[in-house]
């Protein structure tokens, strides 16, 4: 028997709490999470954010799962940080599909003293243009964190990945607390969390409920929880775990997701290209209230937006309004004009 209320915002889950809920029968568990979505969200509404990869390759970290790690032989050339005009390009793009928010990657394990002031740069040109900004860049030094607040950012991305017992079995240049230190040092600035986990590595159900509650018992939840299905790519260490993830599985995670962390947007990550149409409206009635939208991710694809859309017109979802630039009144157009000029 729960010794909580459905839809409260608790910091205290035991491992034992969250498997109850992941392990009830299927339909219980959508029937709560669709519940508990309802009392916070618009259960028709969906937040959708764009990625750019900044910095594509040669990364120092030997994370099993990625393409950029130079550890990996996944084929990916190194290249430079691209131009705060390229970003540019990409954030029109993205803001004419509709996405509200713009979430810029690099294949750093820090980010360097050289590399800072173009990120400032383009985390300013990215507001200027009305939409949200996140970056992921690996850990933060203090001084770098209170630039970024400076510059605007909305929020930084940065996540745990799996439970802490696994995490050595995916990750050895960095620790499962050198994780949560950078997470904290964002929270206490004020900036914005995004931190999740990837599904499907080979950890066990367990490890998945202990994540949860990681997440579930941070003195605030993160703003938002990107959950992936592992893309599996030839030449990383878990190329070999293609077709191994049950979807149903995925979905109970994304399901108890919502119900651990009622206030906070759950995020269908990657991963979507190896689900149904089905299987993501299934997330969605499990309480996913955002994805990532455009035709790539940092290194893989995505589905198109434009099958996005239509997923959305099949079942009535309205993608969340960018009301900041709404607000502002301000024409695609003569933006263009300026930032281009
Ligand atoms: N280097 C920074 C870092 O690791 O924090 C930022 C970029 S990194 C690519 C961002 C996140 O993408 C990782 O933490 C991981 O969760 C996710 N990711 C990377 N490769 C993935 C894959 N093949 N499948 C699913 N998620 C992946
Ligand atoms: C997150 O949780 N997933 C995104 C974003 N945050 C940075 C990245 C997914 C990357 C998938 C593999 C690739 O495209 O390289
Ligand atoms: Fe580097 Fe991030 Fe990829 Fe790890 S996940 S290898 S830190 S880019």
């Amino acid at each position: 028997m729960a010794t909580y209320t459905l839809g409260d915002i608790k910091h205290d889950w035991t491992v034992d709490e969250i498997r109850d809920i992941m392990d009830q029968p299927f339909n219980d568990l959508i029937f709560q999470a669709q519940t508990v979505h309802r009392m916070h969200f618009n259960p028709n509404e969906v937040q959708t954010s764009t990625l750019v990869n900044i910095k594509s390759g040669g990364c120092a970290e030997d994370c099993s799962y990625c393409s950029q790690s130079a550890r990996n032989y996944s084929g990916l050339e190194k290249e430079k940080m691209i131009e705060v005009q390229k970003v540019i390009e990409q954030a029109l793009v993205a803001k004419e599909r509709g996405a509200t928010r713009l979430c810029m990657g690099a294949a750093w394990r820090n980010p360097n003293k050289k590399d800072f002031p173009r990120v400032l740069e383009m985390v300013r040109v990215v507001k200027e243009l009305g939409l949200e900004t996140c970056l992921t860049l690996g850990m933060l030094s203090d001084e770098q964190v209170a630039q970024l607040k400076e510059a605007g950012l909305d929020y930084y991305n940065h996540n745990l990945d799996t439970s802490e017992a696994y995490y050595p079995q995916v990750i050895t240049t960095r620790t499962f607390q050198d994780r949560l230190d950078t997470i904290d040092k964002i929270q206490q600035s004020g900036i914005n969390v995004c931190s999740g986990g990837i599904i499907g590595m080979g950890e066990q159900h367990k490890d998945r409920a202990e994540l949860l509650r990681t997440f579930g018992n941070m003195r605030m939840h993160p703003n938002s929880v990107p959950i992936n299905l592992l893309v599996p790519i030839e030449g990383t260490p878990l190329a070999h775990m293609k077709g191994k993830t049950d979807s149903f599985e995925f979905i109970r995670v994304i399901a108890t997701a919502r119900i651990v962390m009622p206030q906070t947007f759950v995020r269908l990550s990657a991963g979507r290209m190896d689900l149904t149409d089905e299987a993501q409206a299934l997330c969605f009635m499990g309480g996913a209230n955002s994805i990532f939208y455009g035709d790539k991710l940092l290194t893989t694809e995505n589905p198109e937006a434009g099958h996005d859309e239509m997923l959305f017109e099949k079942l009535g979802i309205k993608m969340q309004q960018n009301k900041k630039a709404m607000a502002e009144g301000k024409k695609l157009a003569e933006q263009t004009t300026e930032l281009t000029a």
